[in-house]
């Protein structure tokens, strides 16, 4: 897994982070994360103003399972 500073969103499209794909990972959080809570997260971005999203602590292994469905969903 490779370490990027930044990810190109072309005008008018879009990026999709996923497990196992193009992702965001708290490597070191300044507080401690519990399973099913949520939290706002702000996005940073060069050319708009930031975006604040709520994100949910979920189980890796329920990301796994939910990714491989939506896997299957799109093929
Ligand atoms: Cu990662």
């Amino acid at each position: 897994m490779g370490e990027l500073d930044e990810v190109e969103v072309p005008a008018g499209e879009s990026v999709r982070f996923r497990p196992g794909g193009l992702h965001l990972m708290m490597v070191v959080p300044d507080e401690t994360v519990v399973l099913g809570e949520r939290f706002d997260l702000t996005l940073s971005f060069e050319r708009s103003d930031p975006m604040t999203v709520e994100v949910e602590v979920v189980d890796l292994l329920d990301l796994a399972e939910a990714t491989f469905d939506d896997q299957e969903a799109t093929s």
